[in-house]
């Protein structure tokens, strides 16, 4: 695989701006398409790393209308929000724009226009859900249902998230209005439709038989399956208030489809970035010598290689992507990230929490990304990854080549003399390092490249290890003068390579190393001397900083905390029963008690055998929580009885009364005893 392109488009999924940036975003889009770029910058190519915030559909609607404030009012929010914190994380994106800018309404109208005009669209009059109870269409976010395809019941109007397959929202099984609750009618209403049934002979050759070895094989299988399949023609028109007017005859009071423009958002930011620069904005989108990729994640498949590709190819001399390496989701500590249960890692809050070590978080979403497969990103593993990898082996190999320079040659780099086997393979190994990690990244294998950058750190620290300089110092001082320059050229060729994959480090490096103009990725190869001797390092400082077990703990204690509030909040209580009469209660006999005995009723799964002391009297009970408590628990409990109730014989055991319980969220039963431990046995509770 070669660079051989004249120029790159490299866009990232642009994000809904309906809340923050969390890791899931940046592991599956962010931060491959940022190594990407700035790999591609160090090899001196011409790139356009396009970006902007997604601020049409349902999703801002539905934010807007949750927290009563306009779309605009959201919009701004989260656009400034986002924007901030890929900056601080050194998201280097040429332009970052947004969709409600104008240069956006322009483009994506003129497009749909211009397709319009030459007959790409099939205006059509069909049924379509409606909500009754607030009078609007529902397509997309505002309806869901059952998957046709995969059963999952909670598929939105357009798109399943479980199965990835893209739908229509006529085709939910069991609709239900988001907006109300309501079961929706079908309604007439007029739309514009992109007959992606005619366009499947080009997908075909495109897709299915042009990228069937360069595409990955979840990207290319996904694409193929619904090329397999069919494809339906997809309306590419709403009824909605918020979104592009469609410009066209008859079409007062509807947007353009969220999906329809997002993509072409690519391109109208890209304009912007032209028009800034005094560049021409069209090579970078008509040239067939640009390459195209799109970095998206998986669910974001349908809409980059099907439909937005029949877009582009409908209207006119654009060119189609060259590869679209989508990732699979990150998971989180076991669960799914999501952003309405607030269970992810959001970005602004990690840079508040974590400042200075934005790096930690790009290096381990990068050596534990979803490439190939869904991920978990756990709090234990990015302390694991920080502290044995950039600061047991990157970070000690930096340090104890600055100490030592400082130590023994007041920070001057000391000339080499006559090499060893040893000195020449070190050198060898470190010049092939260059291309290593850009075969990687240029195949899409972030994680891969990381970790070759880490095996060149890796190859630094055995060099000394094996050397012992500290050793040979007093013994013979002008071997150690070649070691330390070997060790010297290996820290300058970290400081150019790990510059895609750490940004922030790879300044800090250049400082401590007193290096304003590294050497260039390309030239290390043959390079002989990335620092020359006689070249004075910079002052010595901790290139990473251990992250503690305290730090780790305050993570997973907020990850609890939220589970804690999601099991309260959304908690469906029962109704309350029809009322009964004083007497009625007076009736229940109920008193406190201890256990004071309890075990496993055996071939059961759910029974315990308890001893209740009442005071009074021991009773035995026989009662179903053996799944939420052992019988070690259970004894020394304070617990209520109901005690007149009516013995009652299970599995053999007479069982003289109940427990009262409740059943949290998931199912555990949680006894309901006095607060009082020291409470005493057989009171009356009235
Ligand atoms: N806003 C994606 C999403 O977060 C969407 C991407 C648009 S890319 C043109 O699923
Ligand atoms: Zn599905």
């Amino acid at each position: 695989m070669a660079l051989s392109a004249k120029r790159y488009t490299i866009t990232a999924a642009l994000p809904y701006t309906n809340g923050p940036i969390h890791i899931g975003h940046l592991a599956g889009v962010y931060v491959p398409a940022d190594i990407y770029s700035r790999y591609l910058r160090a090899q001196k190519k011409d790139v356009a790393f396009i970006c902007g915030s997604d601020e049409h559909g349902v999703a801002i609607s539905i934010k807007a209308k949750k927290e009563g404030v306009t779309p605009k009012e959201i919009i701004d929010k989260y656009d400034g929000m986002i924007r901030k914190s890929f900056v601080q994380l050194g998201i280097s994106f040429d332009n970052y724009s947004r969709t409600s800018a104008k240069i956006h309404h322009e483009t994506a109208s003129e497009i749909f226009t211009k397709m319009n005009g030459a007959g790409q669209f099939i205006e059509e009059v069909t049924e379509q859900l409606y909500d009754p109870e607030v009078n609007q269409y529902l397509a997309d976010r505002f309806v869901t249902g059952t998957c046709p395809k995969c059963s999952h019941t909670e598929a939105y109007g357009d798109q399943c998230e479980q199965c990835g397959s893209s739908l229509n929202a006529t085709e939910l099984i069991n609709p239900k209005s988001t907006l109300s609750g309501a079961e929706p009618i079908l309604k007439e209403t007029k739309h514009w439709f992109l007959p992606l049934d005619q366009y499947e002979d080009f997908m075909k050759k495109w897709v299915i038989e042009g990228h069937k070895d360069d595409w990955k094989p979840n990207v290319y299988g996904q694409v193929k399956s619904w090329v397999d399949e069919g494809l339906r023609p997809r309306a590419v028109t709403r009824d909605l208030d918020w979104g592009i007017p469609v410009p066209a005859k008859g079409a007062d009071g509807k947007v353009l489809y969220v999906w329809f423009d997002a993509p072409i958002g690519y391109i109208s930011s890209t304009k912007e970035w032209a028009a800034k620069n005094n560049k021409d904005w069209e090579p970078y989108w008509k040239d067939e010598e640009t390459s195209l990729v799109h970095f998206i994640g998986k669910d974001n498949i349908v809409f980059h290689c099907i439909i937005f590709p029949c877009i582009l190819k409908a209207a006119g001399d654009y060119i189609l992507p060259e590869n679209v390496p989508a990732n699979e989701f990150l998971n989180l500590e076991g669960n799914k990230i999501s952003t309405s249960k607030n269970w992810a890692v959001w970005l602004h809050e990690y840079l508040e929490e974590f400042p200075g070590q934005e790096d930690v978080l790009r290096y381990v979403l990068t050596a534990n990304s979803p490439e190939t497969k869904d991920n978990d990103f756990t709090w234990k593993d990015f302390q694991a990854r920080n502290n044995n990898e950039l600061v047991a082996i990157f970070g000690n190999f930096i340090n104890r080549v600055s100490v030592l320079t400082q130590k023994y040659y007041t920070g001057s780099v000391p000339a080499r003399k006559d090499l060893t086997k040893e000195d020449i393979e070190a050198l060898k190994k470190m010049k092939a390092f260059p291309a290593i990690i850009g075969q990687s990244i240029q195949r899409y294998r972030f994680r891969e490249a990381s970790q070759e950058l880490i095996n060149l750190a890796r190859l630094g620290n055995k060099y000394l290890a094996e050397q012992e300089p500290w050793k040979l110092i007093k013994i013979d001082p002008i071997r150690v003068e070649t070691i330390m320059n070997i060790a010297l050229q290996i820290a300058a060729a970290l400081a150019t390579v790990s510059e895609p994959f750490l940004p922030h480090s790879a300044k800090k490096l250049r400082t401590i190393l007193n290096i304003s103009n590294p050497t260039e990725w390309n030239d290390i190869s043959t390079s002989d001397d990335l620092l020359v001797s006689g070249h004075i390092i910079g002052k010595q400082e901790l290139l990473f900083a251990k992250v503690e077990d305290k730090t780790i703990l305050a993570q997973l204690n907020k990850l609890e905390a939220t589970k804690k509030k999601n099991m309260n909040d959304n908690f469906e209580l029962s109704p309350v029963k029809e009322n009964i009469s004083f007497d009625e209660f007076s009736a229940l006999d109920l008193r406190t008690g201890t256990i004071i005995a309890a075990e496993k009723i055996k071939k059961t799964k759910k029974l315990l055998h308890l001893k209740v002391d009442l005071g009074f009297e021991i009773r035995t009970i026989v009662s179903g929580i053996a799944e939420s408590y052992s019988p070690e628990e259970m004894i020394g409990k304070k617990v209520t009885v109901l005690a007149n109730l009516n013995s009652r014989t299970i599995k053999g055991v007479e069982s003289q009364g109940m427990l009262l319980m409740t059943e949290n969220k998931e199912g555990k039963l949680i006894v309901i005893g006095p607060e009082d431990e020291n409470m005493g046995n057989g009171f009356e509770i009235n």
